[in-house]
């Protein structure tokens, strides 16, 4: 019984290959060189596809792949449908923040109950989290580059990931508020998981050993 595995390009696909490793299985081509989104291994029953971080997600719940790797902000926004998550990997490390530009009092107006414009990808995250707070917020919707939002008065903030800080100080923006830590997940399809479990058992209790390290 083969199994495929859905990864993202760049730092969830580094930071997994050690992880493989730990369970044995090596990958043997590079996706940032190789034109093909189907990866072989040096195991000749597990392949990996290459998909967008965001659609690992919906490739694992319907079965297209066995498991995958994805962030936990990917998952929220996800739902998690259809996806047992058994293993925090600990990797790609990050938090989700509210930033806004450097000169808006986000206190004063959170305070004095303003309604607050805010741009963002992860617009589940955001809704839930000023609905806790009890604050009135427009959602904009956007694919990517929020920083730019408030920076031309399309939004007065914007909830992004945040790693090291440096893409908000390098467009004047501040972070404001932390919403939650995030790190990402090992997510197995349910049925794979009872009808491949001889399989996937091990990958998963290596990948548990191997993360626990990094806790
Ligand atoms: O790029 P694509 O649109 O396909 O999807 P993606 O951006 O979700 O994928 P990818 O591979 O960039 O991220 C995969 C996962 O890594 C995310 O779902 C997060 O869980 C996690 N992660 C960890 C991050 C970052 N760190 C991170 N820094 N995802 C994105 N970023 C972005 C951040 O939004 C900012 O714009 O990187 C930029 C630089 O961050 P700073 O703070 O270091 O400057
Ligand atoms: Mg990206």
């Amino acid at each position: 019984m083969d199994l495929i595995l859905a990864l993202s390009k760049g730092r969830i696909f580094e930071d997994t290959l050690p992880l493989l490793e730990a369970a044995g299985i090596t990958v043997t081509e590079n996706p940032e060189t190789s034109r093909k989104l189907i990866l072989p291994t040096s195991d000749p029953g597990i392949r990996v596809l290459i998909v967008r971080a965001s659609d690992v997600p919906t490739y694992v719940q319907h079965g297209a792949a066995d498991f995958g790797v994805a962030g936990k902000d990917v998952l929220l926004e996800h739902g998690g449908e259809g996806l047992y998550q058994p293993v925090d990997l600990h990797i790609a490390k990050c938090r989700m923040s509210v930033a806004a530009r450097a000169g808006f009092d986000y206190e004063t107006a959170v305070r004095q109950g303003a309604r607050l414009r805010v741009a963002t990808k992860f617009t589940s995250i955001a809704r839930e989290h000023f609905a806790k707070k009890g604050v009135h917020v427009d959602l904009i919707k956007l694919y990517g580059s929020m920083e730019l939002a408030p920076l031309v008065g399309l939004s007065d903030a914007i909830v992004d990931v945040v790693s090291t800080g440096s893409t908000l100080r390098a467009n004047n923006l501040v972070e404001v508020e932390e919403i939650m830590d995030i790190s990402s997940r090992l997510v197995v399809n349910q049925a794979a998981l009872k009808m491949k479990r001889a399989r996937l058992q091990p990958i998963i209790e290596a990948f548990e050993r191997a993360s626990a390290a990094k806790a």
